[in-house]
């Protein structure tokens, strides 16, 4: 056991022989019991110690970051409470999901729904434009977290959205009205295995994985992350099947898909990699390598640094994405940068 903690209960074990015999006879079994409920809470207390200063290293909570600020970035204008997730088309035009609530999260926007918003990267100045959705849709519980696009054969684009109306996880489709820059609502998909729903990645019509970035959705989810219990998984979802196609993981967050369609990478935050794992033809997944992405900063880095800030410019960043040398960085709660490369 570690340090300080041990020390109080190694002590315990010894002390029945030295309190006064008369006593001791009478209190005997319930020093006993007090003594045992006292090691077993001193163990309990060192464990819980040891797996804080664990988590505290897994999650880069006193990480001094070194900043790596290219020139060419600046805040984008209009996007100040989140941008959890983006996901660009081929054409250049980017969906932002804003406005998440989520619990231990902050939020400056407590108030207000979540929104999409749209930035065309062809731009010389992109700017953001919030997105319209069509009525019948729920827009004030709107929570949008994850997202993912999807075109299909007619050029159709349609945007799948992880969505936390009243903190209840479902995934909301919506087609893409380029022209009127407009959102129609089409579905909204519910099921008892789509719970702490992060991110999807849609590969056919309403055909996606999506990843579970807890086990518990309670305060049970502090003992989850304190004991690293990997207990989260990768589900395949499907009008005709829905399954876990892998699992063992710490919290899987953000996933996507190869350009030639044949892998998953999927980001555990807290376990700090990347998964990249191999799509079979049952939708199954199995573990193919695991990118650690450890000493970035080093001499010889195999992982390039673009940006790095200690959160005097970006808090709580969640994303980055590239079309044809722009990169996007959104944050959970905060705001976002557009940087030329
Ligand atoms: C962010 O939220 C705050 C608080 O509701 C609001 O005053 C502000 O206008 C919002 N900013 C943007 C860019 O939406
Ligand atoms: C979105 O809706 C608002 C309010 O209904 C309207 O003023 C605005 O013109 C609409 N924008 C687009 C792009 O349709
Ligand atoms: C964060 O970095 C900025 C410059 O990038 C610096 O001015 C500031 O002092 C730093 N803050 C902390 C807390 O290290
Ligand atoms: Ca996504
Ligand atoms: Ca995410």
């Amino acid at each position: 056991m570690t340090g300080g903690l041990g020390t109080t209960w190694d002590g315990a074990g010894a002390s029945p022989q030295r309190l006064p015999s008369a006593c001791a006879r009478a209190s005997l079994p319930k020093t006993m019991g007090k003594l045992v409920a006292l090691t077993l809470l001193g163990a309990g207390l060192a464990l819980i110690g040891e797996r804080l200063m664990t988590l505290r290293e897994r999650t880069n909570a006193y990480r001094e970051v070194e900043p790596v600020e290219p020139q060419n970035c600046h805040l984008i204008e209009g996007l100040e409470n989140g941008s959890e997730d983006i996901d660009i088309l081929p054409s250049g035009l980017a969906f932002i999901s804003s406005g998440l609530k989520y619990p231990g999260m902050p939020n400056f926007a407590r108030d207000e729904p979540g929104q999409i918003f749209l930035m065309d990267l062809n731009e010389q100045n992109p700017r953001v434009q919030a997105l319209n959705i069509s009525d019948g849709f729920d827009k004030a519980s709107f929570n949008p977290h994850g997202i993912s696009t999807f075109i299909d054969k007619d050029q159709i684009v349609y945007l799948y959205v992880v969505n936390h109306p009243h903190m209840e996880s479902t995934v909301e489709i919506f087609k893409f009205e380029e022209q009127q820059r407009f959102l129609v609502h089409l579905k909204t998909i519910k099921h008892e295995l789509l719970i702490s729903v992060n991110d999807i990645v849609v590969l056919g019509a309403e055909q996606f994985y999506a990843t579970r970035d807890h086990y518990f959705t309670n305060f049970l989810v502090l003992l989850e992350m304190v004991m690293d219990l990997h207990w989260t998984y990768i589900l395949f979802y499907s009008p005709r099947e829905v399954k876990v196609v892998a699992k063992g993981f710490s919290s899987p967050n953000g996933i996507t898909i190869s350009p030639d369609k044949k892998y998953i990478y999927v980001a555990d935050v807290l376990d700090k990699n990347i998964h990249v794992m191999k799509k079979h033809d049952n939708w199954d997944l199995t573990q193919l390598k695991v990118l650690r992405i450890r000493n970035a900063l080093s001499e010889k880095p195999r992982i390039s640094t673009e940006y790095a800030n200690n959160g005097s410019m970006l808090q709580g960043s969640s994303v980055a994405s590239v079309y044809q040398g722009k990169l996007l960085i959104g944050t959970v709660f905060h705001k976002a940068l557009y940087c030329v490369l």
